[in-house]
């Protein structure tokens, strides 16, 4: 039995496939981006990153060709002057459970592309290239939505879920 297990993996080894028919990693779900407004050009992507791996991974960093800039951020809450504002800043990195979640929202964790080449408008896509600390990185076509649907997704509140099983 050993054997037969061993040369079917040797045989597996010479064709250069590996016999394990999943690759443990980061997938992502449900990517779209909010529309540049105004003179400003910028936009700002969301998404679902799902980590099926036994360790916790990280995205470290985003890359596309349809800004000048692309940035981690956040939005915090913060009292000013007695009133609640919400305010955009970096991050280092976002951090994604073990066999978890991390979703991107408007409100909560986005990446933000500063200085689009060309407005982006509903309709547009562009492709967004993810680097994970562990994971191998993970390229999507963001399609843009209209800014009424982007605000809709603003009530899903939690940024971070862990999977219950
Ligand atoms: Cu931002």
């Amino acid at each position: 039995m050993l054997t037969a297990v061993r040369a079917v993996a040797m045989a597996a080894a010479l064709a250069g496939f590996s016999l394990s028919v999943h690759a443990a990693g980061v997938s992502v779900e449900g990517a779209y981006a909010r529309p540049s407004l105004g003179a400003a050009r910028n936009s700002a992507a969301y998404m679902t990153l799902k980590n099926d791996a036994d360790a916790p991974d990280r995205l470290i960093r985003a890359e596309s060709d349809v800004a000048a800039q692309v940035s981690l951020h956040t939005h915090l809450m913060k009292k000013v002057d007695g009133k609640v504002i919400m305010q955009m800043r970096p991050v280092r990195d976002m951090p994604i459970p073990a066999h978890g979640e991390t979703k991107l929202h408007p409100g909560g964790l986005h990446i933000m592309l500063i200085g689009v080449k060309k407005p982006l408008k509903p309709g547009d896509s562009f492709s967004l290239r993810l680097i994970f600390e562990h994971a191998a990185p993970v390229t999507v076509q963001v399609p843009v939505k209209s800014l009424a649907e982007t605000m809709k997704d603003m009530h899903s509140r939690p940024t971070m879920k862990m999977k219950a099983d």
